[in-house]
Parts: C-alpha cells; sequence; structure tokens
C-alpha cells in the first residue's frame, strides 16, 4: 500500500466518490485508515456539562438553549465551582478522560471567563481532558484559555455553508471559520462538528465535510450528532436520519481526517445498538457517556457496558495526542465490484 499524508484540498467529487461506493469498500476503507492510527478496540469516553444554561441570544432552530423558541428548559445561571468539580468527578468515575462544559451565550464576557477559568484548572486537576464551548472569542480570550490550558474548543460548523442561513440567522459562517481561526491561532486543540437531520440535503452533508477538512490542522475532535428534535423548536417534526447514510457519513468523516476522534454524539440514544456498531467499524472512537448531554437524554450508562461488552470493546483510558501529524496513512485499494470475486 502507498501512503499518504493529511489533506485540507479535498474535492467535492473526491468527497462525493468515497462516500457513493458501496458500503463494503466504504468500510473497508474507512477501518483500514482507522486503525492505521488508533486502536481499533478502544473508544474515548467524555463527558458533558451545561454550566449555563439557556437564555441564548442565538436562533439556531435545533436548540432547545435558544431564547428564541418556548422549550422545557429552564434557565441557569452559572454553575457554583464545587458542583462543577462535584460532577466531574463523577465522570472520571464512570470512565470519561475528557470533560466538556458548555455555556449558552453567543460570546462570553469578561467576568464570565473569570468564573470558567477556575473551573478549567480544578477539571484539569483531576487530571481530566478540558474542553469549553462558550460561543465567540476574541483573541484576548483565546489567549487566556490557552494560558488556563484549556485542552479543546468547541466550535461546531453544523452544516454546509450553503445551508447554515436556514438553520441560523444571528450570526454567518464566517463568524464561526472567524471563531475557529482565532482558536486555533491560539493554540487551543479544536472540537468541531455538526448535525445531521436539519432537512439537509446530501449535498450540504458532504460539503460540510470539506469545510472540516479546510481547517487546518483538522479539528482534533469532530462530534457527529443526530438532531434531537426537541418540541417548541422549529425543527421539531424533523424525521430521524437513515442510519446507513449516518454510518457513510461518519466512514467519509474516518477516511477525511485520520487522525481526529470522531464521536458519536447528539442523540446516540436514538442509533440501534447495530448502527453504533456500523458506525464503530466505521471509525468513530469517541462518544458521551453519562445520562444527560447538556439538556437532552444520553444512551443510558448500562445500556453503553452491555453493548461494549458484545463488541469487546473498552474506554480509551489516555488519549491520544493528536497533532497534524501521523503515523503514515494508508491509500486504501481501489476495489470495483470486478475486482472482488
Ligand atoms: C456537540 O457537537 N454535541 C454536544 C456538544 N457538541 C456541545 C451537545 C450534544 C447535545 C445537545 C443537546 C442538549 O443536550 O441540549
Ligand atoms: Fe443553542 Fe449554542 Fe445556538 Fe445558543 S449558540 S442557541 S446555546 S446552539
Amino acid at each position: 500500500m502507498q501512503n499518504s499524508t493529511i489533506r485540507h484540498d479535498w474535492t467535492l467529487a473526491e468527497i462525493e466518490a468515497i462516500y457513493h461506493q458501496p458500503l463494503m469498500h466504504l468500510l473497508y476503507q474507512a477501518q483500514t485508515i482507522h486503525r492505521s492510527q488508533f486502536n481499533p478496540n478502544e473508544v474515548q469516553a467524555a463527558s458533558l456539562l451545561s454550566i449555563q444554561t439557556g437564555s441564548c441570544p442565538e436562533d439556531c432552530s435545533y436548540c432547545p438553549q435558544s431564547v428564541h423558541h418556548q422549550t422545557d428548559v429552564e434557565p441557569e445561571k452559572m454553575m457554583d465551582l464545587d458542583a462543577v468539580i462535584a460532577a466531574a468527578k463523577k465522570a472520571k468515575a464512570m470512565g470519561a478522560t475528557r470533560f466538556c462544559m458548555g455555556s449558552a451565550v453567543r460570546k462570553p464576557t469578561n467576568r464570565q471567563l473569570d468564573a470558567i477559568i477556575p473551573m478549567i484548572h480544578a477539571v484539569k486537576a483531576l487530571n481530566l481532558e478540558t474542553c469549553l464551548t462558550t460561543g465567540m472569542l476574541t483573541e484576548t480570550q483565546a489567549a487566556r484559555l490557552k494560558v488556563a490550558e484549556l485542552d479543546y474548543y468547541n466550535h461546531n460548523l453544523d452544516t454546509s455553508p450553503e445551508y447554515y442561513p436556514e438553520i441560523i440567522t444571528t450570526r454567518t459562517y464566517e463568524d464561526r471559520l472567524d471563531t475557529l481561526a482565532t482558536v486555533q491561532k491560539a493554540g487551543l486543540k479544536v472540537c468541531c462538528g455538526g448535525i445531521l437531520g436539519l432537512g439537509e440535503s446530501l449535498a450540504d452533508r458532504l460539503s460540510f465535510l470539506q469545510q472540516l477538512t479546510q481547517l487546518n490542522p483538522h479539528p482534533q475532535s469532530v462530534p457527529i450528532n443526530q438532531l434531537i428534535p426537541t418540541e417548541g423548536t422549529p425543527l421539531a417534526n424533523q424525521e430521524a436520519v437513515d442510519p446507513i447514510e449516518f454510518v457513510r457519513v461518519v466512514a467519509t468523516a474516518r477516511i477525511l481526517m485520520p487522525g481526529a476522534y470522531i464521536r458519536l454524539s447528539g442523540w446516540r440514544k436514538v442509533l440501534s445498538s447495530e448502527t453504533q456498531t456500523l458506525c464503530f467499524f466505521a471509525g468513530a472512537n469517541s462518544i458521551f457517556i453519562g445520562e444527560t448531554l447538556l439538556t437532552r437524554k444520553n444512551s443510558l450508562p448500562e445500556e453503553d457496558q452491555v453493548l461494549f461488552n458484545k463488541l469487546g470493546l473498552q474506554l480509551e483510558m489516555s488519549p491520544k495526542y493528536t497533532e497534524d501529524v501521523h503515523r503514515s496513512i494508508p491509500t486504501p485499494i481501489t476495489l470495483s465490484a470486478t475486482t472482488v470475486s
């Protein structure tokens, strides 16, 4: 097998060709690349905590925390440090190695960051990786987070640039890319993914994946969410994503971004055990564990345990430190229907 390198110049035609292969070819390719970079029997576990909930001025159509939608979410002010530490200890006891804190704002004030930074210190002191999501950042704020030794900043692109204005009107795709650039420039690792099931087309999904590959370095962490249709939001009645389409997106993401942790994120609980299994084979290697995500329910820990036992999968004990330099990436042999007898 030849070796290839990490690429940031994938064309849509190339991405389409990868996505549309017969599924067995696609899975084989994705798994081949996956095992060149990671232990295929290990899955990273992250845990989420909403440290400040609701009343967000942004109008993201999928989000229960937007002030523009009437949902069951009760706004809550910033959590106390002690409560955050207690949640992080619980997550660690369950096997999480990364603790992700979310605060529902368009952009944080410096006072909000003053409250968040001790949380980062405290979570790191438990020997957990830290991730924060709190909207747009200035360069100074990103630099402060770097000094605080935050590991990851989460900022999702959600969907394609073409479809984005259908989903959010209070900010632009450019705003997102600008914050991602600010975060990367500050030297923080990036967690950046999106949501399937917003009503987007296949072309949008592929264009979204292309956008992720254009980030340089690639995001080290890529959450792939399925929409959680929530009453009171404009997307309350969206249908679930076809499971095989979901698996194809995961496999394509793995092929395009060999070194990234790809996380089955929001609404994993609606994926059957079999679909999750295919996703793991396709290169997904991270999940959220614990009963709640930010405001919605997650898969039950005991169900996750049963599935992991059946599959012989284990939670990853310590993170692989991803850089934009990898072990050599095999270029999978091109399989055509006629070469396989
Ligand atoms: C991401 O891509 N998924 C997470 C995290 N980034 C912040 C959130 C998933 C669930 C959100 C729905 C909720 O629980 O309110
Ligand atoms: Fe929800 Fe975040 Fe959008 Fe605010 S910015 S509405 S918290 S997804």
